[in-house]
C-alpha cells in the first residue's frame, strides 16, 4: 500500500493548554510519521489564505480570528491512508459527537476550539501542504 501524506495543525486551544506532546502521542499512537513539524503564529492574512473554502460560511470570521489567537504547530503527517486515518484519530468536528479515545473528545474544548485541523482529501492534503512547507522542510 502506497504512503499517504496529510497535513495537520495543532490549534491556539491546544498549545495554549500545552497539549501538543499528547496530541503527538495519539498521531504516532495511531502509526502516523511526523515528517515535518513547525510551530508558528499566522497573522490574518495566513489564516484567510488557509482558510478560503469557508469564505461564505458564518464561522470564517470567527475561525479566522481564532486561528490568529495564539501560536499553532503545522505538520505533515504520513502513513498508510494517511488522510483518512488521521481523520478517524481527530474525531468529528464537533467534540460532543466525538468517539472515545479521539482527539476531539478528550481534548478540544467546544466545535470552535476543537484542537486540530486535518486535511479532509488526499488533493486537499497536496495543496495545503505546499502552501505550508518548503519541500526541503519535510523530511520523509
Ligand atoms: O474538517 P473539520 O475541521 O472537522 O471541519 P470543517 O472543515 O467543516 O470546518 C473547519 C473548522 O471551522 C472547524 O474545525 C471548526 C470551525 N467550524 C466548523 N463548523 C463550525 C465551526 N465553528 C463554529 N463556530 N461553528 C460551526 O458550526
Amino acid at each position: 500500500m502506497a504512503k499517504e501524506r496529510t497535513l495537520s495543525i495543532i490549534k491556539p486551544d491546544a498549545t495554549r493548554r500545552n497539549l501538543t506532546g499528547a496530541i503527538n502521542a495519539k498521531i504516532e499512537g495511531a502509526g502516523l510519521r511526523i515528517i515535518a513539524q513547525k510551530r508558528v503564529k499566522w497573522k490574518k492574512k495566513d489564516a484567510e489564505t488557509f482558510y478560503k473554502v469557508h469564505k461564505e460560511r458564518p464561522f470564517y470570521k470567527d475561525l479566522v480570528k481564532f486561528m490568529t489567537s495564539g501560536p499553532i504547530v503545522i505538520q505533515v503527517l504520513e502513513g498508510e491512508k494517511a488522510v483518512a486515518k488521521y481523520r478517524d484519530v481527530m474525531g468529528a468536528t464537533n467534540p460532543a459527537n466525538a468517539n472515545k479515545g479521539t482527539i476531539r473528545k478528550e481534548f478540544a474544548e467546544s466545535i470552535e476550539a476543537n484542537s486540530v485541523h486535518g486535511s479532509d482529501s488526499a488533493d486537499n492534503a497536496k495543496k495545503e501542504i505546499k502552501l505550508c512547507f518548503k519541500a526541503a522542510e519535510i523530511v520523509g
